[in-house]
């Protein structure tokens, strides 16, 4: 571990720190941003610190570096989590996932293309083609995607608006066979320009063209405006509209109509055209624009799923299929205006810290006490009361919302704020200018805000009951449902319903939201994850300035000290005997070829006594626990030199020979 590197770049484990509290961890973590050192471990996790600058630390040499080596050999590295992930994987036939989480700008998104760029290039050895063409999607879709999902924001010029979780899978060979991808929450802001990249996931000119169709029908959606005169409502201009009808293959009455009018059923079972307001008109238009975009955007990412598929995977012939999940997913927001958008960011990590502090924290405590090894409790903020306040059924803020919207009647943001201050008010984590009106830092009668793990976030009420609803008219999904273009009506199946078939409780962006991140944890859940936390060193995306108090608040938030103090309690690797024994116990003579003990664990105790590490281990009911990974190391040397020699023995054995 440190010694790998001198001391004077700090110590590349905050496990070894003198004393685990706040200032040193500080000190070290400055320590090292300054000289240039922006990765540091705390046992298997990498703590990632934003350089702002061009590293020379990623190329092939490094690659080589890292390749197949254990963890502690090399100096920390986002390499060094890659290929443990890859290696349990290929070892032990585990599902693995690298977590990569921190704020906006921290440098998740960059992170994760270097740990697929990793894992891209220490696999398929031989350059068999169908992996090189499996691998080259792999990484091309991250450009396609980035291109249509990404925008810029005023804390990062390519921030990510939609999370990205990509599986990789494996044959047993460990080389890639195809991947899917889920994205959650995409937000419309500006459309970069996508180009070029297409032709790689093997979209066809039809479908290419279909793109660009409609990403010009969101940009003339984006300039078209209304007018009202005596009394009724206009699109101003007939250019936009003829422009709308032939980029989207459909009638220019139909979108004039569709712009203008929406079919409702009344309660007797009757439909009936009626026209909007202009207000409505506008809100119609935008709903559109998003919905054409968000179709798209998902769309694509079903074609990039279609491409890289696994197909004909057949187990008996190719052995277990594993995976490796990359999540890189939108940070913790604070904004200076936060809306529904931060709201479900937000939550979503306030998910993933509940997955981290189950899976790291309360895990490892649970595993040391149902093996009966003696362990210190460790404190933790456990942040599941935050995901309560916004999740649980019936008094979570979520379902404040949705009840707001499926009410029949004039339900307004203000109303429905009060509703969620009279159930929520008691709340330790939630309060509203309302209840607290001494506080000036809620500047409007519209602010509530959540004690968030990660700090206090103000959120204004405006808006969230449009953007919680599905806001787009069935009108315009029949609309696109009736084009002559056979791309855009595969996005819009539910145009084909009528009105009165339409469900009249459609689920809500909160709640499907909050249904997509359910499903997202418990895919982690039952992976061996790996985690890559990132740290935002400065608002002004310099790579010299280190801002000591945002840093600290962000390893608070992201609870590093606490995962220092469980990994230092704790023992960086376990077994159960007989799986340990089956790996080293060929570097023992008491234990080679078979031990005549009574149990495994006996065998094993004479491995580790022979080997003298017999301080650095405590033995389970079922499994070995080691403190510190050198001891594993001393063992894993001597299973290497001690194979070829193994293998020519056997093959001796074999011939005869002996
Ligand atoms: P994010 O993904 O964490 O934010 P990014 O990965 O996009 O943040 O990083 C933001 C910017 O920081 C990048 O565009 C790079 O300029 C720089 N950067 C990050 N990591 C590195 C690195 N390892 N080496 C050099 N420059 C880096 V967001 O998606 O906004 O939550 O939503
Ligand atoms: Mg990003």
């Amino acid at each position: 571990m440190a010694e790998l590197e001198g001391l004077e770049f700090g110590k590349s484990d905050f496990v070894l720190l003198d004393e685990v509290n706040m200032e040193q961890f500080m000190e070290n973590l400055k320590l090292r941003f300054e000289k240039a050192r922006i990765y540091t471990f705390i046992g298997e996790v990498v703590v990632s610190v934003n350089p702002y600058k061009q590293m020379d630390i990623y190329g092939k040499e490094a690659i080589d570096a890292y390749r197949g080596r254990e963890l502690y050999e090399n100096p920390p590295h986002l390499y060094a989590v890659a290929d443990a992930a890859y290696k349990a994987m290929k070892r032990r036939a585990k599902d693995t996932c690298i977590v990569i989480s921190g704020e906006s700008g921290a440098g998740k998104t960059e992170a994760s293309k270097y740990i697929m760029q990793y894992i891209a290039a220490i696999t398929n050895p031989s350059q068999r083609a169908e992996v090189e063409s499996v691998k080259n999607v792999l990484l091309k879709s991250n450009c396609v995607l980035e291109a249509f999902g990404n925008a810029k924001t005023n804390r990062n010029d390519n921030s990510s608006r939609f999370g990205k979780y990509m599986d990789i899978n494996f044959n047993f060979n460990g080389d890639p066979t195809g991947g899917h991808i889920n994205n959650y929450l995409l937000e419309k802001r500006d459309i970069h320009s996508p180009s070029l990249f297409y032709s790689m996931i093997g979209f066809s000119k039809e479908e290419i063209d279909s793109i660009y169709r409609i990403l010009g029908t969101i940009l003339i959606l984006g300039n078209l405006q209304f007018e009202t005169d005596s009394e009724s409502v206009q699109v101003v201009g007939s250019e936009a509209v003829s422009h709308i009808a032939g980029l989207t293959t459909t009638e220019p009455d139909n979108v004039t109509k569709s712009l203008l009018y929406r079919t409702v059923a009344t309660g007797g079972g009757e439909v009936i055209e009626k026209g909007h307001t202009e207000k409505e008109a506008c809100f119609g238009r935008d709903a559109f624009a998003k919905a054409l975009y968000e179709r798209l955007f998902c769309w694509i990412v079903a074609r990039i799923n279609a491409v890289i598929e696994v197909k004909d995977y057949n187990p008996v012939l190719h052995g277990k299929n594993t995976v490796i999940g990359v999540l890189d997913i939108y940070g913790f927001e604070i904004f200076d205006n936060n809306s529904f958008e931060q709201f479900c960011i937000n939550y979503c990590n306030e998910k993933l810290q509940q997955l981290f502090i189950e899976l790291i924290l309360r895990q490892e405590q649970d595993e040391y006490q149902r093996e009966g090894i003696t362990w210190r409790h460790i404190d933790y903020f456990n942040n599941q009361i935050i995901v309560d306040l916004v999740e649980q059924p019936h008094k979570g803020i979520i379902s404040v919302l949705d009840e707001a919207c499926l009410t029949v009647g004039k339900v307004t943001d203000t109303i429905c704020l009060e509703s969620m201050d009279a159930k929520l008010g008691q709340h330790p984590h939630y309060t509203s200018r309302k209840l607290t009106p001494s506080d000036k830092t809620m500047e409007f009668h519209r602010d509530f805000r959540i004690r968030h793990y990660a700090g206090d976030v103000t959120y204004s009420v405006e808006g969230f009951l449009d953007k919680n609803k599905d806001p787009l008219f069935q009108d315009f999904k029949r609309l696109m449902y009736n084009s002559s273009n056979p791309v855009l009506k595969e996005m819009w199946p539910d145009g084909q319903l009528s009105i009165t078939e339409v469900t009249k409780r459609p689920l809500t962006a909160a709640t499907l939201f909050k249904n997509s991140i359910v499903a997202l944890v418990d895919k982690l859940g039952c992976k061996e994850p790996y985690y890559v936390r990132c740290i935002k060193p400065n608002e002004m995306k310099s790579p010299v300035l280190f801002d000591d108090a945002r840093c600290q608040h962000q390893v608070a938030y992201l609870g590093l000290l606490e995962n220092v103090r469980v990994r230092r309690a704790g023992f960086a690797y376990r077994q159960p005997y007989a799986r340990f024994l089956q790996r080293y116990k060929m570097t023992c003579e008491y234990t080679w070829p078979n031990h005549l003990m009574e149990t495994d664990r006996e065998a094993v105790e004479a491995i580790v006594t022979q080997h003298g590490f017999q301080d650095d281990v405590a033995y389970g009911h079922t499994k070995l626990f080691v403190r510190t990974p050198r001891s594993l190391f001393t063992l894993e040397q001597e299973r290497a030199a001690l194979i070829p020699i193994l293998v020519l023995f056997l093959q001796k054995v074999w011939r005869g020979a002996l």
